[in-house]
């Protein structure tokens, strides 16, 4: 793709916004960057930027190519009113692959993206393949190709808002972890949210792997398969704490700081898309041993009166909740859950709740809906409703008893009270470390 003297808008200021911006200036291109905020700040010297657009400003703007950030629909009247008059519309993560010269790993799913996508970093560059965790999680992948010496591989999260606005994107593997209802407020259907992930298989070829979880529905493929699943047959598969491939021992989880089965599983896609690789099994498990998943995912804050205080503010739908009951390791659990309305459904938790929970406490703006939800088990899970997390910590805390866990997984977004998710986590850790 030329970029050169080519009128390049880009839509949306944010971190990828910027990193677009940066790279269509590094092809010569003359670039505005357009968002509806107030002011925009921290854009490259050379950009001109547009605060306050509209869709009034996009009907009056026109443009060679237009660069269209995650979080910004393409179906809305804003970005369609800029579309319009644009010769072509990608979104960010496609400019990047556009540019960028290494390897692709794309690891996608609904939960476990970032923990999976920092194993495959952290392996390769153990192996010395040098790789960069970016896209959704670590750094825009636009920031890639303008390094001085970009690295052999990316380990691309992406995410369907990112996979939406793809072209020619063409991973070497992708791994598909699972797939279960998010994003409910941007998709009309689940069926749409789903079309979009699965935009990310749409360039492979027989030369490309696809590591996916054994019993997803993911279609046929043209790219060699390879299967991982802690429950059913699949190549990559769990014994006794070891991960094993194909039957034979590969990686004993004892070694490393991964806990639970979707943290084994994780850890199994990571493996197999590094063999996929070239790299060599054994290096492979030695660049485990002391991974620490990173924060706000089941992270342990602290233990007070045989109390485990759990901060999973990352479980922002309900397959993540779903997984943090099933990784307790049998504790009785108090349960505090809740935030914005994104249109899911907690009823179907239900069965799970009665088995691993002893008390619930629900804030935020879904607090008395989910009251509503978990009424049918009140005779033996009551629910508390309170407004605030420090209120909740408060009365989750009153509710626990020696042996019992605190489990902070609220399973929706967080934006009714806090900035995101890294926002709310570290609340709930500060809360936490001030009890007495
Ligand atoms: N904006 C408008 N008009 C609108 C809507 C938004 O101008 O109608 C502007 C906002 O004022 C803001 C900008 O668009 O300035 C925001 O763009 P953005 O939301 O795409 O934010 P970025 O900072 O560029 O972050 C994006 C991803 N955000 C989303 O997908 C919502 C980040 O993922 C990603 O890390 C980053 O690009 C770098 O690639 C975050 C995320 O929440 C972590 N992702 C979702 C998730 O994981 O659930 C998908």
């Amino acid at each position: 793709m030329h970029l050169k003297n080519k009128q390049v808008i880009v839509l949306g200021a944010g971190s990828s916004g910027r990193a677009a911006a940066a790279l269509a200036l590094r092809e010569g291109a003359d670039v505005s960057v357009h968002d509806s905020c107030e002011a925009i700040t921290g854009m490259p010297d050379g950009v001109t930027s547009v605060a306050q657009a509209s869709q009034a400003t996009g009907e009056s703007s026109c443009c060679d190519l237009l660069v269209i950030s995650p979080g910004i629909d393409g179906e809305s009247a804003f970005a369609k009113a800029y579309a319009g008059n644009a010769g072509e519309m990608i979104g960010e993560v496609e400019l990047a692959s556009r540019f960028y010269k290494g390897r692709i790993v794309a690891i996608t799913g609904t939960n476990g993206k970032t923990t999976t996508t920092e194993l495959v970093e952290r392996i390769l560059n153990h192996s010395g393949v040098s790789c960069r965790a970016c896209g959704n999680y670590g750094i825009p992948f636009s920031e890639l190709p303008v390094m001085e010496v970009p690295p052999e591989v990316a380990a691309l999260e992406v995410s369907s808002f990112q996979l939406e606005t793809m072209v020619t994107l063409h991973p070497d593997v992708v791994i598909w972890l699972n797939f279960s209802a998010d994003h409910m407020d941007r998709y009309a259907a689940l069926e749409d949210y789903k079309k979009a992930k699965l935009r990310v298989f749409e360039n492979l070829t027989d030369e490309d792997d696809v590591i996916v979880r054994a019993g997803e529905e993911i279609g046929e493929q043209v790219a060699t398969m390879h299967t991982f699943s802690t429950e059913a047959p699949a190549d990559y598969t769990l014994d006794d704490g070891w991960i094993l491939c194909r039957g034979e021992k590969m990686t004993d989880l004892s070694n490393t700081r991964l806990r639970g089965l979707h943290n084994a599983e994780n850890a199994m896609a990571a493996l197999a898309a590094c063999a996929s690789m070239g790299v060599d099994p054994v290096d492979a498990s030695e660049a485990l041993r002391g991974f620490a998943p990173p924060v706000h995912r089941c992270e342990l804050v602290r233990s007070l009166d045989g109390v485990e205080f759990i901060n999973d503010s990352k479980a922002t739908n309900l397959h993540a909740l779903d997984s943090a009951l099933r990784s307790q390791g049998g504790r009785p659990i108090v349960l505090i859950a809740g935030g914005k309305e994104k249109g899911l459904d907690y009823a179907e938790l239900i069965p799970r709740l009665k088995m691993t929970t002893k008390a619930i406490v629900v804030f935020g703006e879904i607090a008395h809906q989910l009251a509503d939800t978990f009424d049918s088990l009140s005779a033996s899970v009551p629910t508390a409703v309170v407004s605030t997390l420090e209120d909740a910590v408060q009365r989750a805390t009153s509710l626990a008893e020696h042996g019992d866990t605190i489990l902070f997984s609220p399973g929706t977004s967080s934006f009714d009270m806090f900035a995101g998710y890294e926002d709310r986590g570290d609340r709930f850790r500060c809360i936490v470390k001030k009890l007495t």
